[in-house]
């Protein structure tokens, strides 16, 4: 793979993210905490998901979210239990953050009839109607079309609630991204569409297949708004994302936001990382990493003290083992279930 600007060092200047135009809305230290510890939650589970991987307790692959937590919670946080989201093959973090349950998730996982699929959707299908999580999805993009559909439902049902579309960089090249967006825009639906650029679709670094530097530009040719943040900022998502459910809610239409951000580990558990340099992704870790980046902001502004905010991730930690647990000892399910819900 040639040497890109993704694999260079990165620039030291901060944020990359453009402009914010939303106004900043002061959050609450209730909400600071929440949010902390949302994300810790995220880290955790994903951490422990690498265990169960690596000890053989998980059947196929996972994606982890780890270095990009601050996306699924800032946006989450501006939702409501019953806004809509769809999320993606890396789904984890954006169905903790919507309210999943440590357990089931764990569960799901490990194949087990008590997971969020009775254990035959996995890692990538996560799916929790009670608080609007449609689905993770591994198809590349599938969440377009569920989410532009939840949408244009919430607009003819006459109610207020929104859609939000998690997609990664990657997949703002597959050509269902213009079909709906263009749709939502048209029809001023209330769908934010939130793309995770990561820098990297699997093993290739995006400026190799994305003509533009800044994604966030193609909503101006679909006749929305664009709008960048920065995606290891969780109070910045939060402010974005709460404009742009605003706006939508109002009956205002769609929004695209580009959050730049990165992962930390592999494209999946089993990933070599040839591609990236270990120099760029401890800079990553060290300078911008999300859930240290809110710890400072609670320590400056007097809302936490280190101790406090390390007792409540190791509270959460034991909260992930207790999900892990449960998951080892839930059965699988029985064998003439292997032809219950399926629809094709
Ligand atoms: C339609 C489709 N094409 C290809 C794949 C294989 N695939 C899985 S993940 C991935 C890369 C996605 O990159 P991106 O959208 O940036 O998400 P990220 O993995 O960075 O979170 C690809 C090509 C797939 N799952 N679905
Ligand atoms: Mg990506």
């Amino acid at each position: 793979m040639a040497r890109t600007n993704a694999t260079k060092k990165p620039s030291k200047k901060k944020a990359r993210g453009k402009k914010v135009k939303a106004a900043t809305l002061r959050v609450d230290a209730d909400k600071l905490w929440f949010m902390y510890r949302k994300m810790s939650e995220i880290r955790l589970f994903e951490e422990r998901v690498w265990d169960v991987y690596t000890r053989g307790l998980m059947p196929g692959l996972a994606h982890l979210y780890i270095g990009e937590e601050a996306v699924a919670v800032g946006t989450c946080t501006a939702l409501r239990d019953d806004d809509y989201i769809t999320s993606t093959h890396r789904g984890h973090g954006h169905c903790l953050a919507k309210g999943g349950k440590l357990d089931r998730m764990m569960a799901e996982i490990m194949g087990k009839e008590a997971g969020y699929c009775r254990g035959k959707g996995g890692s990538m299908h996560i799916a929790d109607m009670s608080v609007g999580i449609l689905g993770a999805n591994g198809i590349v993009g599938g969440g377009f079309g569920i989410c532009t559909g939840a949408g244009l439902s919430a607009k003819l049902r006459g109610t207020d609630q929104v859609g939000v579309c998690f997609f990664g960089d990657g997949a703002s090249n597959q050509g269902i991204m213009l079909e709906t967006v263009n749709m939502a825009a048209v029809w001023n639906l209330p769908v934010i569409y939130v793309c995770e650029n990561n820098q990297y679709g699997e093993h290739t670094p995006y400026q190799d297949v994305t003509a533009v530097k800044d994604i966030a530009d193609r909503a101006k040719g679909m006749g929305l708004e664009g709008v960048i943040a920065d995606g290891t900022d969780v109070l910045e998502m939060y402010n974005v994302v709460s404009a742009a459910v605003a706006k939508a809610r109002k009956g205002d239409g769609p929004t695209l936001i580009e959050a730049k951000t990165y992962r930390h580990h592999g494209h999946h558990v089993g990933d070599a990382q040839t591609y990236r340099t270990r120099d760029e992704v401890s800079w990553w870790s060290d300078n911008k990493d999300p859930i240290r980046l809110l710890g400072k902001y609670m320590i400056a502004n007097k809302v936490a003290k280190q101790a406090e905010l390390d007792a409540l991730y190791e509270q959460v930690d034991e909260e992930v083992l207790t999900a892990i647990e449960f998951g080892k000892d839930a059965p699988f399910p029985p064998p003439e279930q292997a032809f219950e819900d399926i629809y094709a």
